[in-house]
């Protein structure tokens, strides 16, 4: 079921999900800004729901559970990341039906960008094109040594994820085992030929591209859509706040952001809703989905 909710309109013009469906038809330039929730129908957890991974992750009596992405933290012991990171593992090869509405804004050519704070990579799964998607926080795809720096594809830490298990660098594996053996007196790290996951940590930057694009996007805009995101996180969260006063901002997401000051709010499940909005605007706009039997259930 879809709520709409219009609390506190920027723009007179833009209240109801008719004004909604009559913005995405006219739009030409979408800037799409789309968080954990847009996979949590795949069975991967969001962070903050109450039963996302931050709840999930209690047992491990951290201050804060961010604490698991703090850069700092990883470097001294790896094994905290790597003790929880199967949960955040992305399912191969599968996307949701909100991934597959966001390929068919593309196709229309109404896509101008996806900014996405997934690391779960399945925007390409679901045919986003490269040079559409920001993966603000970086994401699976690729993993990098953090002593000599090289680059692996994802998928090759993937069973040392899933075994709960440290992935050493392949390259650094010699030098590791001798340093462990010969310098006993001398300070190793425990991160020493370790690989990370190219997802940004705290205390990372976020990927350059993003910074190059984003101010010439939000001049260029004329619509925003929000879906399955808490907008917590600064500097995608400060992206609602850049858009140009003209530019309508659509919500979709299952509880309403209250410290944001969208046109309308499309509450729901985001698959539900895109569904919706799919038949609303005709025939051509149909998800072209065919996973809806591995869809495992909704945060
Ligand atoms: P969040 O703070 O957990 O917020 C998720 C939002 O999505 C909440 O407001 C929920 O109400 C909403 N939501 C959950 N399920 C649905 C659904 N089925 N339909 C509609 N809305 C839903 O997560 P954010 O993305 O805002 O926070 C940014 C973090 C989360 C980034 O750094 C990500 O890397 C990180 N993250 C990513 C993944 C992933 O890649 N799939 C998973 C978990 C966390």
């Amino acid at each position: 079921m879809v709520k709409v909710r219009s609390i506190r309109t920027r723009l007179d013009t833009v209240k109801t999900i008719d004004d909604a469906l009559e913005q995405i038809n006219k739009a030409q330039k979408i800037l799409v800004i789309t968080g954990a929730g847009i996979s949590t129908s795949l069975g991967i957890p969001d962070f903050r729901s109450s039963k996302g991974f931050y709840s999930q992750v209690q047992h491990l009596g951290l201050s804060d559970p961010q604490e698991v992405f703090d850069l700092e933290i990883f470097l001294t012991d790896p094994s905290l990341f790597y003790s929880i990171a199967h949960m955040i593992l992305p399912p191969e090869k599968i996307f949701s039906p909100l991934h597959s509405f966001i390929q068919v804004i593309q196709s229309k050519g109404k896509l101008l960008r996806n900014y996405t704070q997934n690391i779960d990579n399945l925007e390409s799964y679901a045919g986003i094109s490269p040079e559409k998607l920001i993966q603000c926080h970086g994401s699976f795809a690729t993993a990098t040594c953090v002593t000599c720096k090289y680059h692996v594809k994802g998928e090759e830490i993937f069973e040392d994820i899933k075994n709960r298990e440290i992935p050493y660098c392949p390259k650094c594996a010699k030098m590791r085992k001798k340093l462990m053996k010969n310098d006993e007196d001398s300070f190793v790290p425990d991160s020493y030929g370790v690989l990370k996951p190219d997802i940004t940590f705290f205390g990372e930057p976020l990927p350059e591209t993003f910074h190059d694009l984003i101010r010439r996007d939000l001049s260029e805009c004329d619509l925003l859509i929000s879906v399955g995101t808490s907008l917590k996180v600064a500097p995608v969260a400060d992206i609602v706040d850049k858009i140009p006063e003209h530019v309508p901002q659509i919500l979709i997401n299952k509880d309403p952001i209250d410290h944001c000051n969208f046109d309308v709010s499309l509450l729901g499940y985001c698959d539900d809703v895109a569904s919706y909005l799919a038949s609303r605007l005709g025939k051509s706009w149909d998800i072209p989905h065919k996973d809806f039997d591995s869809i495992r259930g909704s945060a």
